[in-house]
């Protein structure tokens, strides 16, 4: 499978998506393409981003915190806006379309106020994608330029059914959608052209999950990879979550990931 040799900021740059290439600015400004899974059941979890200099994205799963309110959402968009990261929803939309419409916006947890980016499950197929994009694209949405979809084209637990066609038929779904920027995925997908050297070339991210430089798997399912090797695999984000926030110095571990992370894409971009 491909993978991109190209900076950063070349793909800022070509890239149509104003959130694509936000995301790639600020891993340019920040040097980091650490994403922080931060699961945790409290909307004021202490010391949570004390250090968001280190931060490219916060993966949130809102539905966790017993707490969610006001108060959350206006305490992220401000902490996000003021430290210059992104926030990703890992929602895993898997529903109907109408369904899923409702989830998005409204609902108890106002999704589209406040993430940046979400994931979907296309297990039902592209209708999901699209029903998202009526909702982003429509001309009263305030957002319109702010919000992107990744698709969940692989899954790190073992035994994942996300394999194979599955994995085929996301890459044709983002292919027809202008709202999907790139898939959550253990590495390149074969999706991303090396030598990308026009705007017309969609340039699909690869987010990757399952990353821990200590473990290889935990009892429930999860399979871990080295950052080193999901960025050598063609992750362009890694997203760690139980490798920082259960270490007991997170803001070391936090910037050891960081170092680790960048480290392997200078090296990438330099192959
Ligand atoms: O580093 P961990 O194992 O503590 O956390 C990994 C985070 C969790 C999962 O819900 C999420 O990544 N995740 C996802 C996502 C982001 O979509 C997909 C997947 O296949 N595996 C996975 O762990 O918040």
């Amino acid at each position: 499978a491909s993978k991109s040799t190209l900076p950063y900021h070349i793909r800022a740059a070509s890239h149509q998506h104003p959130v694509a290439q936000k995301l790639f600015r600020i891993a340019e400004q920040k040097k980091s393409n650490l994403i922080i899974s931060a699961d945790f059941s409290d909307t004021e979890p202490s010391g949570m981003c004390r250090r968001t200099y280190l931060l490219n994205t916060l993966s949130t799963h809102v539905d966790i915190i017993h707490d969610f309110g006001e108060k959350t959402v206006v305490g992220l968009k401000k902490l996000a806006a003021k430290h210059n990261f992104m926030i990703f929803e890992d929602r895993k939309f898997v529903d109907i379309g109408s369904t899923v419409q409702k989830q998005y916006h409204g609902g108890a947890l106002r999704i589209s106020e406040w993430a940046d980016i979400v994931n979907v499950s296309p297990l039902g197929g592209g209708g999901v994608v699209e029903a998202l994009e009526q909702i982003i694209f429509n001309e009263t949405f305030p957002y319109r330029d702010g919000r992107a979809v990744l698709l969940l084209a692989e899954m790190t637990t073992a035994g994942s059914l996300a394999t194979g066609q599955y994995t085929e038929q996301c890459i044709d779904i983002a292919n027809q959608s202008g709202a999907v920027i790139g898939f959550v995925a253990t590495g390149a997908l074969g999706t991303v052209n090396p030598d990308l050297n026009t705007s017309a070339q969609e340039d699909f991210i690869i987010f990757t999950t399952g990353v821990n430089s200590y473990q290889s798997g935990n009892v429930l399912g999860q399979q871990y990879q080295t950052p080193e090797a999901a960025v050598k695999a063609g992750s362009d984000f890694i997203i760690v979550g139980r490798g920082i926030y259960t270490s007991e110095n997170r803001v070391g571990t936090a910037k050891q990931y960081q170092r680790e992370g960048w480290n392997a894409y200078e090296a990438r971009i330099a192959s």
